[in-house]
């Protein structure tokens, strides 16, 4: 896969892009990430990339024309050009198993106040991380990267991709328990040590159901 974020700020990315889980699957060749900054694609001397609204109002606008040009920039036949933004559809664990299966993502990152409302033409999509409002997408686009790089084929390990699956399926995850066996009084559940499998995986489904109904019972209405 390949995410190209288009940002006025590409010195966000490096720290949070090649890094673990991301920085592994950028080895192994099955991610690749570049920046694209509309402000190279300003044509004014100021390099110009926002403006005020018509009608008046408060802060700045991000400009139709360059964010035209650096999405261009990049584009393929087989693109998916998404927005973050907090009027979008809210991101979740089906749709990063949707866009895992995409060769090429256009994350666009907005910022000031928003974007000339007629840029909406130059998305597939939008998505919002949540209801809050940031002062860019930059932060959104890398979750959103991250959450969807992990899924790619031969990303992670075998076993922690179900464990994905499970949260896609709508439950939290069983508890688990590393060394010592005892930590300030409290102790690992004994039948994590009864060497049947059977009877764990049918305590773990169990534990999940509970800690799914105590956390996050939202979790168990949806999936009614
Ligand atoms: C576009 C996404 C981008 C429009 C982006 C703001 C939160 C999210 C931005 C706006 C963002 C999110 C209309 C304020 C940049 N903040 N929740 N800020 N408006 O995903």
């Amino acid at each position: 896969m390949k995410i190209d974020f288009v940002t006025l700020f590409p010195g966000m990315f490096p720290s949070v892009m090649d890094a673990s889980m991301m920085a592994r699957a950028k080895d192994k060749g099955l991610l690749q990430w570049a920046c694209v900054n509309p402000r190279d694609f300003a044509e004014d001397k100021h390099h110009k990339v926002d403006d005020r609204p018509y009608g008046g109002g408060p802060g700045m606008l991000m400009m139709a024309e360059p964010l035209e040009k650096a999405i261009k920039s990049v584009k393929k036949k087989k693109s998916r050009t998404i927005l973050l933004t907090p009027q979008g559809k809210t991101f979740d664990a089906k749709t990063a198993v949707r866009l895992s299966k995409e060769e090429h993502l256009i994350l666009v990152c907005g910022h000031y106040e928003g974007l000339d409302e007629r840029t909406e033409v130059l998305f597939d999509e939008e998505l919002s991380v949540g209801d809050f409002v940031l002062t860019g997408g930059e932060l959104p686009a890398m979750l959103v990267a991250d959450s969807v790089a992990r899924l790619v084929p031969g990303v992670l390990k075998k076993e922690d991709a179900t464990a994905s699956e499970s949260f896609a399926a709508g439950l939290l995850d069983f508890p688990q328990y590393t060394r010592p066996r005892v930590w300030r009084g409290r102790e690992v559940p004994e039948v994590l040590f009864s060497g049947d499998h059977k009877k764990i995986a049918e305590w773990r489904q169990d534990a999940a159901r509970k800690a799914t109904k105590k956390k996050r019972p939202d979790l168990l209405e949806r999936a009614k």
